[in-house]
């Protein structure tokens, strides 16, 4: 099943329209149009489920929600620890940072085989699970959900389950 922060939080009703930016792509190499592509395709996936609506913004300063990659300490307690053990982390509502470490072998935007790069982390599988975080489900028990919390290195998850989709309505 799944699960909320404590205190269950959320964005309020009257926000229903979300704007985000990426706004730290200095550390990664990924080009910037395929990052644009594969947080649109994230996004998406929750805002089918709900009446969420989700923008980019060049503007960070318009922004609800900022997506940044960045390496080891950045300055929010949490440093990122090299290649795999943390990934990502992203606050809950309504704070609105996504974090992503920049050390992973990140994979986007294409079909290339996720097991040839050893180490390899699918972007959009993991973009799909912090914007549950942001959006304000915790963990959940389902072993298929996205919101459960582990994945195996070099697959993809980006389809929302049930389990997924009844912890987002039930928030929204
Ligand atoms: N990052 C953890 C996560 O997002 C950070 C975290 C731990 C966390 N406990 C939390 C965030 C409680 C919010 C609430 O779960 S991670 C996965 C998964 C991570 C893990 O780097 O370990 C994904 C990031 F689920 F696959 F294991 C993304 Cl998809
Ligand atoms: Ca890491
Ligand atoms: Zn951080
Ligand atoms: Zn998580």
């Amino acid at each position: 099943l799944y699960a909320y922060f404590a205190g269950e939080p959320t964005w309020p009703p009257f926000r229903r329209d979300l704007k985000y930016a990426i706004t730290a792509t200095s550390e990664t190499s990924i080009d910037r149009s395929t990052l644009s592509d594969v947080f649109a395709r994230a996004f998406a996936r929750w805002a089918a489920a709900t009446n969420l609506r989700f923008e980019e913004t060049a503007s960070e300063s318009d922004a609800d929600i900022t997506i940044g990659f960045y390496a080891g300490s950045h300055g929010d307690g949490e440093p990122f620890d090299g290649p795999l053990g943390t990934l990502a982390h992203a606050f809950s509502p309504t704070d609105g940072r996504f974090h992503l470490d920049a050390a992973e072998a990140w994979v986007a935007g294409s079909d290339v085989s996720l097991s040839s790069t050893s180490g390899a982390v699918d972007l959009e599988s993991v973009a799909v699970h912090e914007i549950g975080h942001l959006l304000g489900l915790g963990h959940s028990s389902v072993p298929d959900a996205i919101m459960y919390p582990t994945i195996r290195t070099g697959t993809r998850k980006v389809e929302l389950e049930a389990d997924d989709v009844q912890g987002i309505q039930s928030l929204y």
